[in-house]
């Protein structure tokens, strides 16, 4: 899948988004369709991968091919450096969409958000129908991991349940070597709960389960104790289908971990223990505020009701 002579392929098309932050650039394009002479829409994000703290050594002695200096004044010196090529540092990370949807090249645009408060009524109205109407090859990828078709060898806790049952694996987002942006994704089997919204008393001991045994995973792997994990839940999420985000505590200022979009998975376990046994819960009643991107399929709708309600 996608060698070096498809890559090479690439018909660049535009840049969808630039982030000096995390050294990445989006690009929009098109990729060949295997075993066709098609070309097909492409998102391709491509980012600089982090320095490795155990190569630190011999970073400057044996890696720094060459050198340029920018500038200095007094004890102070930056310059610019070229890293020798080698096999076991790759320069960059590549994340391919392809076919991408419109939804795909869109999410991945450079927008300008606006924060909107979801009321119950609004949900109802606006959010079920917009969710309810992706088709379900939207979440292709979840059914793949679930019934073992994709990843299969990456999944590190798998609970089989139809109702309370999940498995944990490693997000795309992570590299599966910098244990310090460690990023994992627990994904429900469970269909029915599409989001944040649909969960009751009744998938605390999921929650709970989810909780309990990430935390011996990540000791039992890599060492990380107690208090070494953000776990949260996205909302909205771009995938409606129950899944919780697991990343190294340190990893933080992550675009997904802005207030209003993750929910700390804790403290949804907290708030659903508050509730009464009957009735909906809290997390039905409730009135979300999140920031929606101009490019969200539910941004105009949403917007046009924020006027009607006396928010804005
Ligand atoms: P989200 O909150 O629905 O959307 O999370 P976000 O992408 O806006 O955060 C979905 C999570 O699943 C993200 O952290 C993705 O990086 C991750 N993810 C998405 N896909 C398509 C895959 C995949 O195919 N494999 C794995 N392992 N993770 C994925």
């Amino acid at each position: 899948r996608y060698e070096l002579a498809t890559l090479k392929q690439f018909q660049f098309e535009r840049v969808l988004n630039e982030d000096p932050i995390t050294h990445a650039l989006t690009l929009l394009g098109k990729l060949p369709v295997q075993g066709t002479s098609e070309y097909a829409g492409a998102v391709v994000r491509i980012e600089k991968t982090a320095l490795q703290a155990d190569s630190a050594e011999h970073i400057l002695t044996r890696s720094l091919e060459s050198s340029q200096l920018i500038e200095g004044t007094d004890i102070y010196t930056w310059l610019f450096g070229w890293l020798a090529s080698s096999s076991d540092s790759p320069d960059v990370k590549i994340n391919i969409v392809h076919p991408a949807t419109e939804v795909h090249i869109r999410k991945y645009s450079r927008q300008e958000v606006a924060i909107v408060h979801e009321t119950p009524a609004l949900y109802d109205r606006i959010v079920r129908p917009y969710i309810a109407a992706f088709p379900p090859s939207r979440t292709q990828w979840v059914e793949n991991i679930l019934n073992g078709t994709s990843e299969v060898e990456k999944v590190l806790y798998r609970d089989p349940s139809p109702e309370h049952g999940y498995l944990v694996l490693p997000d795309m987002k992570w590299d599966l070597i910098t244990l310090s942006s460690l990023y994992l994704v627990a994904i429900a089997f469970n269909r029915s709960i599409r989001s944040l919204r649909d969960l009751t008393k009744s998938h605390l001991p999921m929650l709970k389960s989810i909780r309990r045994e990430i935390a011996r995973v990540v000791k039992d792997r890599w060492g990380l104790g107690q208090g070494s994990l953000r776990m949260f839940i996205h909302y909205q999420p771009s995938y409606y289908h129950f899944h919780v985000h697991i990343v190294n505590a340190n990893h933080y200022g992550l675009p997904g971990m802005s207030a209003g979009q993750a929910h700390l998975l804790d403290d949804m376990i907290s708030l659903l223990e508050c509730d009464p046994d009957d009735g909906p819960s809290i997390l039905q009643r409730m009135t979300f505020t999140y920031a929606l991107g101009e490019q969200h399929g539910l941004y105009e709708p949403m917007k046009a009701a924020q006027q009607e309600l006396g928010y804005y």
